[in-house]
């Protein structure tokens, strides 16, 4: 009797045990539109593995990708409700919501994509972050999404002119809407997932991104014509449900910080390899570049800078991340 007593106690201590450690593991639901292989879905895999090796599996990750949990606009909205806890977007669709993501949302804010990462890796990209917290959020690295440029199903475009009167399809913020009626064209505001049939139904003539996702997306079977004017480059962001967060304890948040920052070099190395791939994908399969002269586009977005950038705050941050060298 004292024998089973003693069993069964052991027993029932090891099943605590086994349940406590089930209780602490955790598993992190991310949302990301592009399919899997994609450099922000592989650079957030490895934030998780990194996540999991630091706080001995109390937390891991699990990617959703392929906008499988939804469009960019909706999991924004789910990860500030905690519905899931992490997500990695444009920060174009949170322009409506967090002023200091407009900034670097501008036309030609930055000179190259070098410019862009020298920034954000400084203090300004610590201040963007930042600036999410009040908003349900907590940005914790940026990422990279090279150049975006025109493309369409109709003509070569071979300067600025070439693209009156045609529509395309832009990231849901208003910024991007003024930049393309600045240029002559016609915006129409769309998600992501819209994009392909919507140029080859007609319902637009084109789109605007970089070659990883003008690839991917296959955006490329039905606009042949690509125009590398490099008029946005926009970072992508990786952001935490503030809820998540605070559950957190202080020393879990700095891992998760930090295995985010850790995350960015391995982003981007993964980012130069596979903007070079796609570009040669899409050439091989018949698309067109080409090289208008960007002085013309660079000119024509002052009415967009007088439009958004009227704060002061903004202003300043529009001067300092010039001054960038
Ligand atoms: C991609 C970006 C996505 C999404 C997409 C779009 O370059 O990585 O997060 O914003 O563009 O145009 O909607």
């Amino acid at each position: 009797m004292l024998h089973f007593t003693k069993f069964a106690a052991a027993t029932f201590a090891a099943a605590s045990l086994m349940i406590g450690a089930a209780s602490a593991q955790t598993v992190l639901r991310s949302s990301d539109t592009h399919p899997d292989g994609y450099p922000t879905v592989e650079a957030v895999k490895y934030f998780g593995e990194l996540v999991k090796e630091r706080t001995n599996g109390r937390y891991s990750v699990e990617v959703f990708h392929s906008a499988q949990l939804g469009e960019e606009k909706d999991t924004i909205e789910q990860v500030r409700s905690g519905v899931i806890d992490l997500n990695r977007v444009s920060m174009g669709p949170f322009n409506g919501l967090i002023p200091e993501t407009t900034v670097p949302s501008l036309p030609y804010i930055f000179r190259s994509v070098d410019h862009m990462r020298k920034v954000m890796d400084g203090e300004i990209g610590e201040e963007i972050l930042a600036a999410f917290e009040p908003h349900g959020v907590i940005g914790l690295a940026f990422y990279d999404g090279g150049a975006r440029s025109f493309y369409n199903s109709k003509k070569p475009i071979e300067s600025k002119d070439d693209l009156q009167g045609m529509k395309f399809r832009v990231m849901q913020s208003d910024i991007f809407v003024d930049m393309v009626n600045a240029l002559g064209a016609n915006a129409t505001p769309m998600p992501y997932g819209e994009v392909y049939s919507g140029i080859e139904t007609g319902v637009i003539d084109g789109a605007e991104n970089n070659f990883p996702s003008y690839d991917t997306a296959k955006h490329a079977e039905v606009a042949k014509f690509y125009s590398l004017d490099e008029h946005l480059i926009v970072p992508e962001v990786l952001v935490m449900a503030k809820s998540t967060w605070d559950k957190m304890t202080p020393e879990d948040q700095a891992i998760v910080k930090q295995a985010a920052k850790d995350s960015v070099a391995k982003q981007r190395e993964l980012w130069d390899a596979k903007e070079k791939e796609s570009r040669a994908i899409v050439e091989a399969a018949g698309s067109t570049i080409t090289m208008p002269d960007k002085q013309p586009f660079i000119e024509a977005m002052g009415p967009v800078y007088e439009k958004h950038v009227t704060d002061p705050k903004l202003k300043d941050l529009v001067e300092r991340i010039k001054a960038v060298q």
